[in-house]
């Protein structure tokens, strides 16, 4: 028998901007479909030879293809499928890209009418009898896990077993049409004797930066939001420590990777476990050196402890996904998650100590939710920003099928067209797509939004694009307005107003537009400096860090050279002659604040008050990164006088006799020494470059 298994299209990276073959390759390396590559390494085990297609890969064709040949992707992947021959198409399924997967499956069923059409995956899995019922040309779906299921239906497949005797699967039988639910199939209980999933079939996997490696499955807990526990039916399993390690170090030596991302929903369920896994990884680095392994997984804030997230550190976790869900105390109780709220800030500021990068995850739009909820979320959401290395999300619900959330609201579902997060941040929809939600809430539940009798959607949709721009945009300056005025939802009402009143308006579709432009930093710092200085009680550290924020984004108080040439990348080592004249190394900004700005981020930081900020003019040094944070090195006066005089473009010669003049000088150090050791700090601080 001949098997294709067919990846579900989730990246959605190459939608609104063009990416080259070499940065795609990474994203759909980094997307690699865990899932059927296992399956595959299981059927190849079995002495088949399945083949496995991409269908983020196809995608990318298509809209390579685009501009010429005007088909839509689902036809173009039609196309595709349809000069290639199989007895077998099992697709992947997620929810955010079910529509066009069964419209694809449509082409597939169309092309060769002989072959069986077979869903599997999240979705395909808890909506596997609505989705065969509405759709003629699906054949079967094979729900949860399916290393043991798949080998016994390709058996049952070519004749050799009755599909009513495989566990696992619900299928169209023949005779009838009748769809038949067969009795759940057995777990996976020994992840360890799992095959090494077949990488080897998805060549787009070395160009990852973090390679995607399965850790285990199933998590015990019961979030009434979440579809994977039932998924994995809560059975919490890990692969070894060994085992892991002997992953990992296949994966150096073929692919030479040595960055992971851990695919487990919650990986430290077991505290003992976390521990045995990270001193394998720390023995294993013992015995060989060169094996430097990094990576990130997913946790709770509740089941790790500063001492344990110490030792993930030590032993290479550079990121951990922690899902708080909720900043509010008692949506915490009504979503199941139980969270102590205080502990997760507190896991935060571990993690940043560590340096580990940490997403905070939160949603909004729970059917319970008042507006002291959505304040305490917002709260939690800007909280998290004084730590450098949190990067907090915030979502709207999207009721996942078969969770108890969307169970229970099931008849008041909302719909309409950017409700839910699914609908535009998960895969591209056409008109097809549309109808086909309309037309079956059970099955595109996730695409529909929860009811919200105590809030304004519009409003909480708009607050969630001003939170995540604004944070992109301005991250401090946002909490410094939060600290100010005890809530940043009090501020983001402030904002709405102002922008009314100052004819910024936008139609439904265009909000988010217009907040992910440069626009709306610059509409949002001159409300900030006309309507809430005046009433900030703290209006020096608000200048302060509205000033910063203004200069970084190309308005005033700030000068650069980026004009100026790139210089030599080894120029710290030339030597300085009196001849020797100086310009600022490009991207990098000299700020002038009115305050201490180091100060105002130390208090920041701390929670500390800001309204007794005193005057005091500083200069800062702002190197902007490609990606991430900007550098900020707040410069001493003699820092800050040197710069300034090489900005004008002096000489050395010129600067110590303007040095003279101004009387700068230190007791007991020649003025000609004081220059040029300020010069060269200034260079070893990647600041200047010999002109
Ligand atoms: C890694 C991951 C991602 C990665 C990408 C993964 C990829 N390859 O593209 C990223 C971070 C990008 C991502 C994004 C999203 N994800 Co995600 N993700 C996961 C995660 C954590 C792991 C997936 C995985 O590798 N699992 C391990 C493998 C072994 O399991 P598996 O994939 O389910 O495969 C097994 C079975 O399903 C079955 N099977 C799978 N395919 C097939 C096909 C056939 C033919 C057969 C027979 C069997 C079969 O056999 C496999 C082996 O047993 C899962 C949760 C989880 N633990 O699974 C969520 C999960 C899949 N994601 C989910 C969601 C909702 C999303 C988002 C929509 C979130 C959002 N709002 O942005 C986006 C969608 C992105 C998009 N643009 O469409 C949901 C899906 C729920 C659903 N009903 O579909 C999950 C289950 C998590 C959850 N919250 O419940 N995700
Ligand atoms: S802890 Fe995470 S994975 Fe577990 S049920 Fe809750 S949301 Fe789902």
């Amino acid at each position: 028998m001949k098997v294709c298994l067919i990846s579900a299209p989730t990246a959605n990276q190459f939608d609104h901007r063009a990416v080259g073959e070499t940065e795609a390759a990474r994203i759909m390396g980094e997307l690699a479909p865990v899932g059927i590559l296992s399956l595959a390494a299981v059927l190849e085990a079995k002495g088949l030879q399945p083949e496995v297609v991409d269908l983020n890969r196809v995608y990318y064709s298509w809209l390579q293809d685009s501009h010429r040949n005007k088909t839509d992707f689902c036809s173009f992947a039609g196309d595709y499928f349809a000069a290639r021959d199989f007895d077998f198409f099992g697709f992947s399924t997620v929810c955010s890209s079910y529509p066009v997967t069964l419209r694809i499956a449509a082409e597939v069923k169309r092309a060769h009418p002989k072959s069986v059409i077979v869903l599997g995956g999240p979705q395909a899995s808890v909506v596997d009898v609505s989705t065969l019922s509405a759709y003629p040309w699906l054949d079967l779906v094979v729900r949860g896990e399916a290393e043991q299921t798949l080998p016994d239906l390709v058996d049952a497949l070519a004749g050799n077993r009755r599909l009513e005797a495989i566990p696992g699967i619900t299928f169209r039988r023949d005779e009838d049409g009748e769809i038949v639910r067969n009795p759940a199939a057995p777990l996976v209980a020994d992840l360890d004797a799992l095959p090494f999933p077949a990488f080897h079939l998805f060549p787009d996997v070395r160009h990852c930066r973090h390679f995607p490696l399965e850790l285990g499955r199933g998590c015990p807990f019961s979030c009434t939001f979440c579809s994977t526990n039932d998924f994995f039916r809560r059975n919490f399993r890990l692969k070894s420590p060994a085992q892991m390690v002997a992953d990992m170090r296949r994966v150096k030596q073929t692919y030479g990777i040595n960055s992971f991302e851990l695919v487990h929903d919650m990986f430290t369920v077991d505290r003992k476990r976390v521990v045995a896994f990270c001193e394998a990884l720390l023995e294993n680095k013992r015995k060989n050196p060169e094996d430097d392994f990094i990576w990130g997984c997913s946790a709770r804030t509740d089941c790790v402890d500063e001492e344990l997230i110490e030792l993930m550190s030590k032993a290479g976790c550079r990121g951990i996904f922690f899902g708080i869900e909720t900043g509010s105390k008692r949506m915490q109780k009504i979503i199941d998650k139980g969270l102590e709220l205080n502990d997760s800030a507190e896991r935060v500021r571990s993690c940043d100590k560590y340096k580990i990068n940490t997403a905070v995850s939160l949603m909004a739009g729970f059917p319970d939710e008042t507006m002291d909820d959505l304040r305490d979320t917002a709260a939690f959401f800007v909280d998290s920003l004084r730590y450098d290395h949190a990067d907090p999300q915030l979502s709207i619900l999207a009721p996942l099928a078969g969770t108890p959330i969307s169970t229970q609201h099931k008849d008041a579902l909302v719909l309409n067209d950017d409700v839910a997060d699914m609908s535009y941040r998960g895969w591209r929809q056409e008109i097809e797509d549309h109808s086909m939600i309309a037309a079956h809430p059970e099955i595109f539940s996730s695409f529909y939004a929860a009811p919200l009798p105590h809030l304004d959607r519009e409003f909480l949709k708009e607050l969630r694009d001003f939170l995540l721009n604004g944070m992109r945009a301005f991250r401090r300056l946002l909490l410094g307005l939060h600290q100010d005025s005890g809530n940043v939802v009090d501020v983001f009402q402030q904002w709405q107003q102002w922008r009314a009143e100052s004819g910024i308006h936008f139609s439904h579709g265009d909000r988010t537009v217009y907040y992910a432009q440069p626009q709306f930093p610059a509409d949002f710092l001159c409300f900030v400096r006309e309507h809430y200085i005046p009433i900030s009680k703290a209006p020096l550290a608000i200048t302060a860090l509205a000033d910063y924020e203004a200069a970084l984004l190309g308005g005033d108080g700030g000068y650069d050279k980026e004009q100026a040439s790139a210089g030599n990348p080894n120029e710290s080592e030339d030597l300085l002659s009196p001849e020797s004249r100086l310009r600022l190394l490009p991207g990098v900004k000299v700020v002038k604040l009115p305050a201490d700005y180091q100060e105002i981020v130390r208090r920041l930081r701390q929670k500390g008050p800001l309204h007794d900020i005193a005057e005091k003019p500083v200069k800062l040094a702002v190197r902007r990164t490609q990606s991430g944070p900007a550098e900020v090195r707040q410069l001493t006066p003699l820092s800050a006088e040197l710069l300034d005089l090489c900005v004008d473009g002096y000489t050395v010669q010129e600067i110590t006799g303007e040095f003279l003049l101004r009387n700068i000088e230190i007791p007991g150090v020649s003025v000609d020494k004081v220059c040029l050791a300020g010069i060269e700090i200034l260079r070893q601080q990647r600041l200047l470059a010999l002109a």
